[in-house]
């Protein structure tokens, strides 16, 4: 069983439901399990374990002379979407230390550090901001409001982070860790279906981001209600859905709710709030920007017409992401010429792509399938992805 096989089969059942699908939330025991098997993966080779102010993990590979700077960074995370599949994330974890493991059977050496990074909160499924620990790093979003983002239970990120040993007053841009990256090549399961060979590199990553959407009304009785006398939430939030959908058409742009609450929740009560996200991404910034305008004039023409209040929040938005080409081209060309694609899918990479040359390496996804238990990479499609990345870090960084 080669080493790749091992770590998977150990990670493979950690926060993985009766559903297939995985709930690694941040900073909660499924998602700290994680943390540990990295810990204990990075011990077991030696390498340096870093934990950044913001709960980034890095495990650091060092020359022979100690020498901390101009480092190739890889790796991803270990978090997921609720109901996530199995590889967005830890493909690129797992992928990284397999390949250590290879360059040292080889008998590479390394001119310059390798890192194998971790992100925190990827997916920003716990606390609302997707790459939250790689925005954090970078210096792209304040501290402050990451301190205040609040996941379902009301719990503050800030508190919880405190929880676990670090200073929430400390998290922000950490310029001496970005200082010593000369670049980034991130693994990750391709999310799509464009791939008919093994492995693949990122040309770019499309516009992308999320808006919330709070309709409040006026709670009351289902029965003894008349419909005229109803400041009812529930059908201006309707109106939005199937306007998301009709503007993507439109816009030739995605759009996506799958998230929505409703309080008080009673089936026989009509709700006071109905809050929704809507997640937004298409080719183009000005198509995306369109598409969330027209989304939000409907949610507030039908807002109006039921007596509803609707506030309309970007919670996190992403321009288009256009990998350092030099990097691109040189990674493609040590696969033999790779096909290049771009993604609809955010990634670290395309954070710390603001920062630092960055690249991307997909591996193909037979299912096409991402955010779902049906995500999968066959075996010798991953093995493939580990060999490219094992020539890419010996071209890279090899002594
Ligand atoms: O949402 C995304 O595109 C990524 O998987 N975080
Ligand atoms: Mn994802
Ligand atoms: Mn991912």
């Amino acid at each position: 069983m080669t080493s790749f096989q091992e770590m998977w089969a150990a990670l493979l059942p950690v926060g993985r439901a009766a559903d297939g699908g995985y709930r690694r939330f941040a900073w909660t025991p499924a998602e700290l399990e994680c943390r540990a098997w990295f810990a204990d993966e990075a011990r077991r080779r030696g390498l340096e374990l870093e934990q950044d102010r913001n709960g980034n993990l890095f495990a650091w590979w060092l020359p022979a002379d100690g020498t901390r700077d101009e480092a190739v960074l890889t790796g991803s995370h270990l978090d997921s979407v609720p109901g996530g599949g199995a590889f967005d994330g830890p493909l690129g974890v797992v992928s990284a230390f397999a390949a250590v493991d290879l360059l040292r059977e080889r008998g590479v050496r390394p001119a310059r550090p390798i890192g194998i990074a971790a992100f925190a909160e990827e997916e920003g499924a716990r606390f609302g901001v997707a790459c939250l620990g790689s925005r954090l790093l970078t210096g792209a979003i304040p501290p402050e409001r990451a301190r205040g983002l609040r996941d379902r239970d009301g719990r503050a990120f800030g508190d919880v982070i405190a929880e676990h040993g670090l200073d929430p007053e400390a998290i922000g841009p950490d310029e001496d860790l970005l200082g010593r990256v000369r670049c980034h090549v991130e693994l990750h399961v391709e999310q799509g279906r464009a791939l008919t060979v093994p492995v693949g590199v990122a040309s770019a990553i499309v516009p992308h981001g999320r808006w919330r959407f709070a309709f409040t009304g006026e709670g009351n009785h289902a029965g003894t209600t008349r419909l005229e006398d109803r400041r009812d939430p529930m059908p201006p939030f309707a109106r939005m859905v199937l306007a998301a959908r009709e503007a993507a058409v439109r816009n030739g742009t995605l759009t996506t709710v799958g998230r929505v609450e409703t309080v008080p929740g009673g089936v026989n009560a009509i709700p006071s709030a109905v809050t929704a996200w809507l997640d937004g991404r298409g080719p183009a910034d000005d198509a995306v920007r369109r598409t969330v305008a027209e989304v939000e004039r409907e949610a507030s023409a039908a807002a109006r017409e039921h007596g509803v209040a609707v506030e309309v929040t970007e919670e996190s938005y992403s321009p288009v992401v256009a990998f350092d080409t030099a990097l691109r081209d040189r990674v493609a060309a040590v696969l033999g010429g790779a096909p290049v694609l771009p993604t609809g899918a955010g990634h670290d990479a395309g954070i710390l792509a603001a920062r630092l040359p960055t690249a991307m390496l997909f591996v193909r996804n037979p299912t096409g399938v991402s955010h779902a238990p049906a995500e999968h990479a066959e075996p010798e499609d991953c093995l493939a992805g580990v060999e490219a990345l094992t020539a890419v870090l010996t071209d890279l960084a090899g002594a």
